[in-house]
């Protein structure tokens, strides 16, 4: 037997809210957070580890891994940087809850970057704000450069794309242009970033755009902090 339970409560709109306020508490604490989604291996965890390695002071950086089973990605990330595996047990992307928790459980005392791996899938983890203030989704070479398109959600909700193993460029037919066409096609102005995480290649222009976008996510709340302050000045005193 069945029976229809009416809820009368917008849980889209909570979750939204949810994040928000994630984000928020992030931002409070001076730490910019970048959630990363792609097909599995598409080199998300290689990218993380030469990020670190380039990085000048890597005990700023921090990375909550998803899988859904295995902590083999927190163990290869650990010599690194500071690191927390989330294992979802099946499911096939993370969630704001598992993220929370995560984040409770790091030591994030002079943290200013705080990375999130995704689960490899290119389409489950692009419905799910994680509280984060940029997503990037990584699409390595060897998948073909059809995957913007058909995989448009992914994209639609990025703000970045990282290009990755660009060493393989030359043994297997991918046309960045046609990519980089698809990816604007779907978001306009998209940055494309080209890296090899083996050598090194794109890096430095990967780490300055990071440096970037957290100065500006900062800014920004700065301001709308300060504009919020002066509009309670502002107020009449009851
Ligand atoms: N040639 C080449 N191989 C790479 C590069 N980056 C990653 N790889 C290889 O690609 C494979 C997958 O890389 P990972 O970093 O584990 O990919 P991932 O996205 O973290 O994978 P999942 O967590 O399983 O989704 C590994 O064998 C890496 O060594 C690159 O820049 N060039
Ligand atoms: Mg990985």
């Amino acid at each position: 037997m069945s029976s229809v339970v009416t809820v009368n409560r917008d849980l889209q709109a909570e979750k939204r809210a949810a994040a928000t306020a994630f984000r928020a508490e992030l931002t409070r604490r001076g730490i910019f957070c970048v959630n990363l989604i792609s097909s599995p291996g598409a080199g998300k965890t290689t990218l993380l580890q030469a990020t670190a390695r380039f990085w000048p002071k890597p005990e700023k950086l921090a990375v909550l891994v998803g899988d859904i089973a295995t902590d083999r990605d927190a163990e290869r990330l650990a010599p690194y940087l500071t690191v927390r595996q989330l294992t979802t047990g099946g499911a096939c992307h993370l969630d704001l809850k598992l993220v929370e928790r995560g984040f409770d459980e790091l030591n994030l005392d002079g943290v200013e970057y705080l990375f999130v791996e995704n689960i490899g899938n290119l389409v489950c983890p692009a419905s799910h704000d994680l509280g984060e203030h940029l997503r990037v989704v990584v699409l390595s070479v060897t998948e073909g450069d059809d995957k913007p398109a058909k995989y448009p959600k992914a994209f639609r909700t990025s703000q970045a794309c990282v290009v990755s193993k660009v060493d393989l460029m030359p043994y297997v037919p991918f046309d960045l242009q046609a990519a980089t066409q698809d990816a604007r096609s779907i978001q306009p102005d998209m940055p494309i970033l080209p890296v090899c995480a083996t050598t090194g290649s794109g890096l430095a222009e990967w780490c300055e755009f990071l440096r970037d976008r957290r100065t500006k996510a900062l800014a920004e709340h700065v301001r709308d902090d300060l504009s919020h302050r002066l509009d309670e000045q502002r107020m009449p005193h009851p």
